[in-house]
């Protein structure tokens, strides 16, 4: 009976560390934003979050809100294609998967930033209009 109780436990310990990793369950993104850019247009306000923040070495996912410079409302219906760049290497990573997900949210998972250095989140938005914005972020 006690050895049937270890395992239970040994089995919730497992579980609770798969969820925190952030790859299995969904991820949970600060409240305050890793950075803010602006598209080449000038029209769209893109905040980065990441999970973990700041963004490390590995496969990790990010959220994107985007919003109208102008009044600050949500830009639902864009299609985001996002290709991660290291511009000092002149290579890239495979992109990842970018799903709506309302209120000007985009959340993107799969995310494999494997190398230490300065990646580009370079993101060619298109739908009801077309734009440009380049997060960026150093992995150590
Ligand atoms: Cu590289």
């Amino acid at each position: 009976m006690i050895a049937l109780f270890r395992v239970k436990a040994v089995a919730v310990a497992i579980a609770c560390a798969a969820c925190s990793s952030g790859s299995t369950g969904p991820a949970s993104f600060p409240a305050d934003a890793f950075s803010t850019s602006t598209t080449d247009s000038g029209a769209l306000r893109v905040e980065l979050r990441t999970s973990p923040q700041p963004p490390a070495r590995g496969t990790i996912e990010a959220q994107f809100v985007v919003t109208k410079m102008a009044d600050g409302s949500p830009v639902d219906g864009l299609t985001l294609a996002v290709q991660p760049w290291m511009p000092a290497m002149n290579h890239g990573a495979i992109a990842p998967t970018v799903t709506p997900e309302g209120e000007g949210k985009y959340l993107v998972t799969e995310l494999d930033v494997f190398m230490p250095g300065h990646w580009e989140l370079r993101t060619a938005v298109s739908g009801p209009m077309t734009d440009h914005v380049t997060p960026a972020f150093d992995i150590q």
